[in-house]
């Protein structure tokens, strides 16, 4: 099941929570600089020691404080005006968040909108592509999990979200 939602994921109570990170996984601003400051230093410990994601990719730590046990860090593409194969990548660090929350075997799984705040995506764009990822991965893996949550900061990224959302899982 795929549940789009407005709010802060902090607060998610899910088993993993994907952040979006930057390659360093050293902490940011956003929903980055939040998921850290929620789960305490231990999150930044373990980044450390993992020391570099590629953009597409995704890596795994614990969660610290956080109500979830995982946190997924990925890394979305910057927008560069769509000629730099963004649109790829942003597929690539959904299905590479899924793929890792799917060897955790955890059963729910709450995602930010990646690369739609400091890395520039346009929300149409990037709804269209982090859903469309989302059921490809789960058309693979039917019974992976109980719940994908997406979980939208405000209402403008929720509506866009939404619309695309009834295009890619009509009912
Ligand atoms: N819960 C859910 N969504 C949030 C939250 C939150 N607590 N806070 C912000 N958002 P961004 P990016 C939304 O900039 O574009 C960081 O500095 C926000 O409204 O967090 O992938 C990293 O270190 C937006 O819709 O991530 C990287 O350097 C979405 O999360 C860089 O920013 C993503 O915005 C990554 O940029």
């Amino acid at each position: 099941m795929v549940v789009l939602k407005v709010g802060d994921i902090t607060k998610e109570t899910v088993a993993a929570i994907v952040n979006a990170a930057n390659s360093r996984l050293l902490g940011g601003g956003g929903v980055d600089g939040a998921i850290h400051a929620a789960a305490g230093p231990s999150l930044l410990e373990e980044c450390r020691k993992i020391g570099y994601c590629e953009p597409g990719d995704a890596v795994v730590t614990g969660a610290g404080n956080l109500p979830a046990k995982f946190v997924i860090h990925t890394v979305g593409p910057v927008w560069r005006g769509g000629t730099r194969n963004e649109q790829k990548v942003l597929e690539s660090a959904f299905i590479n968040s899924l793929k890792r929350a799917f060897e955790k075997a955890v059963k729910t799984v709450a995602f930010p909108a990646i690369s739609t705040g400091a890395y520039g995506f346009p929300l149409d764009v990037a709804a269209k592509v982090s859903l469309c990822a989302i059921r490809g991965f789960l058309m693979e893996h039917p019974d992976a999990f109980e719940e994908v949550r997406i979980v939208l900061f405000n209402q403008v990224v929720f509506e866009n979200f939404s619309k695309e959302a009834h295009r890619c899982f009509p009912i």
